[in-house]
């Protein structure tokens, strides 16, 4: 029935036989039909609706996602098959909306897939920023920045025709709302509402990423967060954010009037989730707007209070918001008063400083005033929740303990299982039937093929498979070379040095040594980095440029070639991690311990079955605590002990450079000629001596121990069988990592909906 529907819908659409269409056609036709599909899906409704607002919302290419969660993918695949075509191919047409940075937008993304999955009513509130985040190119060894538009003239988007005024300072803005119809999985459907500033102008972008970074009728929603290293680029996104709270709360409380609601119960309707602290002008701003409704300035304050909800995703101070009082003068006059009033009412209660809203130099902490007047805070991963409670956050968890509490990540098995790996699905599928798409906990009926040899060769099989099609994958778009027979080690993320890519690439360089020494590795190794540093992070683009230099030695040199391969792909995005991850063996999860709150890139390697190689750090502990010790390689120095380093600046790299030998040898070898000739000498002195007299990450603590669990995990690697095993039991112990769990937590203890 359906594939009537569709060819009459198909040939209509394009005017012609199926077979004569390109891809390029079929994909607009297909776009059109699931637009079509998606309009007539029910609307979730309920009597309390979640806002999940956040700056970021990386949610991938969507025509496979929603085939998927319409339940019409293997009709669509099949039709064009048989018509010669490959959804394969009409997929890569898409444009991938960039419109985030990393995990923290693809968690936003993830949670919005699993909220419409479970039936629950919430929305998404964001900015449709027209070029995202940057597209990385790869020049002279070093990564350049160009622009990332996605927004074509048929898309996702769906122009609602709301508008809302945004008033700042010296003018106002015309928001525009357009959305994105968000399908659960064989269930209903939400919204990802994104604003849009009417007036923006693409035209104004210059060289590169350049533009008039005064001009913010034009600009403000060009760039996901454009530079924001001097004083125009950080005012730019207290616009951004003024512009996405002004509106989001207007249409909030716009949904709540037109349903009749009493504003004065605005939280029995209404949950506001706070996605770290990009959104904390929301508080300030529904106070304004409800006591522009005539609601009492202190009812309005309580309100909120329960209404809003915050969650944290970072430890890393640098990372944590602190706007200057006059930045927000120059944008939102309006709300200083109330941010004025709030910082006073805590001030008068609470005399530490450390609590303070607005500090001894003016400067706000948003996080501060999300804590103190919303009425939950949440970590993303156990420790990290820990760290929060006992010592970053510590003087707030004093005051209000039972504001605090965990929501470990999770992630969408849809995208990452069902829609990135379907030899795997169909692996599973055939051990342990259909169930575990709608419930992961059944993943763990796996475990009973742990002593199944022939299910075993047949996973390793599976993995096989994923490899030769990333190598063909990554021939065709990037013209990089790998061989499927080696094993791949895989460290995909943002660039950050708490990340510690720079660890991996100082392995790249002791494999590279021992092989010129004449000891070669059983298995011939592919290393794989992909990551994209912030413009303005120079250390971060220093890294990107000592790999890039890594690539090059290995791969032209004879004796080191057929035994190790340093790649880095070039623009890691979305759509490059769903060909990564089902194909990788090892996942490099080694931040230092504390630094990375939880990491989500952990979970899908997991799910896809690869085993972790990793610090006790973010959600990596409760991976271990799930897998055991013989599933997973773990190294490194304790969180406990890296923040006694920290409390007590008792970590000092240079006597690590100064006493080991090995250490310095590699260090040493950013510099030698061999990469010289190759790289810029100033960019690698520069990490060199970084390396030496800072290392603020502590690389060199935990180098050696890396080096060491390194080289067992690849031993390990070659007894097969017992590698399949670990495999297994990686798959089998990733239901928890659903995000459909994560957000049944976030509903029973914050959100309260049904
Ligand atoms: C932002 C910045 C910006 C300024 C320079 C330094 C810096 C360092 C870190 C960050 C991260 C900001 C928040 C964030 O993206 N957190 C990530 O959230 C993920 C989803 O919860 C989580 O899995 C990652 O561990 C966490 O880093």
């Amino acid at each position: 029935m359906l594939e009537n529907e569709l060819t009459t819908f198909l040939q209509k659409e394009l005017n012609k036989e199926l077979k004569e269409a390109s891809d390029r056609e079929i994909y607009y036709a297909l776009l059109a039909y699931t637009k079509e599909r998606l309009r007539g899906t029910p609307d979730i409704t309920g009597d309390k609706k979640v806002y999940y607002i956040s700056a970021e919302f990386l949610i991938g290419k969507l025509l496979s996602n929603n085939l998927i969660n319409l339940g019409i993918y293997d009709e669509v695949a099949g039709l064009l098959e048989k018509n010669g075509k490959k959804l394969s191919a009409i997929e890569e047409i898409e444009p991938e909306p960039s419109l985030g940075n990393g995990g923290l937008g693809r968690l936003a993304a993830c949670f919005l897939d699993s909220i419409a999955t479970l039936g629950l009513c919430g929305d998404g509130i964001g900015l449709n920023y027209h070029m995202g985040l940057f597209r990385q190119v790869f020049e002279d060894h070093k990564q350049k920045e160009t622009p990332n538009p996605w927004i074509e003239p048929k898309s996702w988007l769906l122009d609602t025709g709301i508008r809302f005024q945004v008033p700042f300072k010296d003018f106002t803005l015309t928001s525009r709302l357009y959305d994105i119809d968000v399908a659960g999985y064989e269930n209903g459907k939400n919204k990802l509402h994104l604003f849009d500033v009417e007036s923006v102008d693409e035209g104004i972008i210059g060289d590169g990423i350049s533009f008039d970074k005064y001009d913010i009728a034009r600009n403000l929603t060009l760039f996901l967060y454009p530079d924001d290293s001097d004083r125009a680029g950080n005012l730019l996104r207290v616009y951004q954010q003024y512009f996405m709270v002004s509106s989001g709360a207007q249409l909030i409380l716009k949904e709540c009037e037109d349903k009749g609601y009493d504003l004065r119960r605005l939280h029995e309707h209404v949950a506001i989730q706070i996605n770290d602290t990009h959104p904390s002008m929301v508080i300030p701003e529904l106070i304004r707007l409800l006591v522009q409704k005539r609601v009492d300035f202190n009812e309005a304050i309580e309100i909120v209070q329960k209404t809003c909800a915050y969650t944290n995703h970072t430890i890393l101070a640098e990372a944590l918001e602190k706007w200057p009082l006059e930045y927000l003068e120059q944008v939102a006059p309006q709300i200083v008063p109330i941010i004025k009033d709030l910082n006073m009412r805590m001030k008068g209660r609470y005399p530490d400083p450390r609590v303070a809203i607005i500090d001894d130099q003016n400067r706000v902490h948003m996080a501060n005033m999300d804590i103190h007047f919303g009425h939950s805070v949440n970590g993303v991963a156990a420790l990290h929740t820990e760290i929060l409670k006992n010592s970053e956050l510590k003087p707030f968890y004093d005051i209000y303990p039972e504001k605090f509490n965990n929501k470990t990540n999770g992630i969408t098995f849809r995208r990452w299982l069902l829609h990135c790996n379907k030899e795997l699905v169909q692996w599973i599928s055939s051990y342990i039937g259909e169930d575990y798409k709608k419930d992961a906990n059944q993943l763990t009926k796996l475990l009973g093929c742990l002593e199944d040899g022939d299910a075993l060769e047949k996973l390793l099989d599976v993995k096989h498979t994923k490899k030769v099609q990333l190598a063909e994958y990554l021939k065709e778009t990037q013209g990089l070379e790998i061989d499927p027979d080696s094993i791949f080690d895989i460290q995909v993320k943002r660039l950050h040095e708490y990340k510690r890519q720079q660890m991996n690439a100082l392995y790249a360089i002791y494999k590279y040594l021992e092989i010129k020494a004449g000891r070669k590795p059983a298995a011939p190794i592919t290393m794989i980095f992909g990551a994209k540093a912030a413009p303005a992070y120079s250390i971060a683009k220093d890294i990107i440029h000592m790999i890039l230099c890594l690539q090059e030695l290995t791969s032209k040199d004879p004796d080191v070639a057929p035994y190790l391969k340093v790649i880095m792909v070039e623009n890691y995005n979305v759509t490059m991690a769903e060909h990564l991850i089902p194909a990788c063996d090892i996942s490099e999860q080694i931040s230092l311990a504390s630094k990375e709150a939880s990491g989500t890139g952990n979970m899908k390697f997991m799910l896809n079955g690869a085993v972790t190689l990793g610090t006790e750090d973010g959600a990596n502990v409760e991976i271990h605590e799930l897998v055991g010790d013989e599933n997973i390689f773990i190294f490194g120095e304790s969180s406990e002990k890296v923040i006694e380093h920290y409390a007590k600046s008792s970590y000092r790299a240079a006597d690590y450079y100064i006493e080991d030998e090995q250490i310095r040898t590699l260090v040493n070898f950013i510099i030698s000629p061999e990469m010289m000739k190759i790289g810029d000498p100033y960019h690698l002195l520069q990490i060199h001596a970084e390396l030496i007299y800072k290392d603020w990450f502590m690389t060199l603590l935990d180098l050696k121990e890396y080096i060491a669990v390194k080289d067992r995990a690849l031993e390990a690697y070659a007894d097969r069988k017992a590698w399949s095993k670990k495999m297994l039991v990686n798959i089998a112990k990733a239901g928890y990592f659903s995000s459909d769990r994560t957000i049944d937590d976030y509903n029973k203890d914050i959100w309260h909906l049904r």
